[in-house]
């Protein structure tokens, strides 16, 4: 039996903040349904609805950009300039070698997202792609978390946050592949939170009489998720300050990067990032600037049309450096964000939200009819004591899944992958097979046991076949 009190206090708060239609079915539920239908409004943020209702829903206000607020930011280049450059690098690379093998760094991947794009049943991470073994974007992760942990002798412990959307499938995966050898210990899967779905006219969406629609509350959740969950908690039983996180769609992402982590860590830096060099000016990737002198990060939707054409005197983009969502965070850093109780800005999304409208009919729209709200990780940035950029040749290290067909494809990735195993190859003398047009005439997949960057592949230069144009050539 629902407590008369908590429902009495539940229709009060309900009322104050213009959402009473959340009980609308109250008389027709079941006790169970009612029970489940108050915990979930007692998860509701009341205080904060009305506020998001008004801006971010109905007015679709956000943070204003203001042109001249900002500058472009500046970033460590991926080759060194200069001899000091270079002593700097090298110093940097030992640093993070040395941080990486007292097993103060982990590896954190948000995995959450729903993956509506690549049109792909189930946890994007089990998205099959290596292009002999077809092994899944979990299972490359895993060897190179593997293979980075037999290097430097090192528990490598991997965090990986998932969403109610895909949280017991990720679980089921792992646990049938046995952890893929890393051992259960080792791997953390935890859920992040959800916001409910609006209506335009600012009323949270039913997805049925008993229950609120919600939706991931966007990778910047998971701040208080590493909190919420325990995993900040298990950091610091392991000893660990830093983590290497990344989205769970890039195959080539390089994790543990000694020397991101050693520049991050001799810049006393809180939260990094790496860069690619955009292609052009509206490319799909955040833009870093700097705001106030902070690192912040507009996404490519949001940055004005004219400041993404500037170009400077040499014809490059001013705001060239453009976010792949690969960061190095501290972990007291996550700390103190939870401990201040800092929320991130949220970002609205219009969708098609299906849901049951006031007469208890399911309602499956074919146009966007509601908002979805959710914050982003990079907006930490700014609020972090420090921050370096370092730019990355994307072909070595940033090729996502993300669409079905054409860019950002399986087909792309894979292409990718292949372009650079056989490049790596050709560093240390094997000769590729090549089309008259440069591209490569074979099949080539790297193990990350056999090599996790392009300078291991001489040392195993002797068990590596002659390739001829179609073979299929997989080194583990
Ligand atoms: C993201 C970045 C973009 C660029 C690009 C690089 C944003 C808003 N934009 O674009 O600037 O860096 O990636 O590939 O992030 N996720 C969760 N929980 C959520 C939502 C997402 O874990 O609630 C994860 C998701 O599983 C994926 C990652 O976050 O690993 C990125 O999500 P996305 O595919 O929606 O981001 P995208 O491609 O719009």
């Amino acid at each position: 039996m629902t407590d008369r009190s908590n429902l009495d206090s539940t229709r009060n708060g309900l009322e104050q903040c213009k959402q009473s239609h959340l009980l609308g079915f109250w008389e027709a539920l079941g006790p169970a349904e009612r029970d489940a239908l108050l915990i979930q409004i007692a998860d509701l943020d009341l205080a904060q609805i009305p506020t998001w209702a008004e801006t971010l829903v109905k007015n679709g206000d956000e943070t204003p950009i203001e042109p001249g607020d900002f500058q472009p930011a500046k970033s460590y280049s991926c080759q060194p300039q200069t001899d000091a450059d270079r002593d700097r690098y090298a110093e940097a690379t030992r640093l993070g070698q040395d941080l990486i093998a007292a097993g103060k760094v982990a590896a954190f991947v948000v995995a959450g997202g729903q993956g509506t794009r690549l049109g792909f049943d189930g946890p994007k991470g089990n998205y099959p792609i290596s292009p002999i073994e077809n092994k899944t974007l979990f299972q490359i992760f895993a060897e190179t978390i593997k293979a980075v942990s037999d290097r430097y002798g090192a528990a490598c412990p991997w965090y990986i946050m998932t969403s109610p959307l895909n949280h017991g499938a990720t679980v089921e995966i792992f646990e049938s592949n046995d952890y893929y050898g890393l051992g259960q210990d080792n791997v953390l899967i935890f859920q992040q939170g959800t916001l409910p779905n609006f209506g335009t006219d600012g009323k949270i969406l039913l997805a049925d009489k008993s229950s609120i629609a919600r939706s991931p509350d966007g990778h910047g959740g998971s701040i208080r998720a590493l909190q919420r969950s325990g995993a900040l908690a298990d950091m610091k039983k392991r000893g660990v300050e830093y983590l290497s996180y990344w989205q769970v769609d890039n195959p080539l992402v390089k994790l543990f990067d000694p020397l991101f982590i050693g520049l991050h860590v001799l810049d006393g830096a809180q939260m990094s990032s790496k860069a690619v060099i955009k292609c052009e000016p509206k490319e799909k990737v955040g833009n870093f600037c700097l705001v106030n002198d902070k690192v912040t990060v507009i996404e490519y939707s949001d940055l004005p049309d004219e400041l993404a054409e500037q170009r400077n005197a040499e014809g490059e983009l001013l705001f060239h450096l453009g976010s792949i969502a690969i960061h190095i965070i501290n972990t007291d850093f996550i700390e103190k964000l939870n401990s201040e109780d800092c929320s991130l800005p949220l970002h609205r999304a219009v969708k098609k939200i299906p849901h049951v409208d006031s007469q208890g009919a399911v309602v499956q729209p074919t146009e966007p009819n509601g908002v979805k709200l959710e914050s982003f990780i990079f907006d930490a940035l700014p609020l972090a004591a420090g921050s370096i950029i370092l730019d990355i040749d994307r072909d070595e290290q940033f090729a996502p899944v993300k669409n079905a067909t054409g860019v950002d494809s399986a087909e792309s990735t894979r292409a990718m992958m292949i372009e650079r195993a056989a490049r790596w190859l050709e560093s240390a003398q094997v000769e590729v097979p090549r089309r008259p047009d440069g591209s490569v005439d074979c099949l080539i997949e790297i193990a990350p046991s056999f090599a996790l960057e392009q300078e291991d592949i001489q040392a195993h230069r002797d068990e590596i076949p002659a390739i001829e144009p179609g073979d299929s050539i997989y080194l583990a």
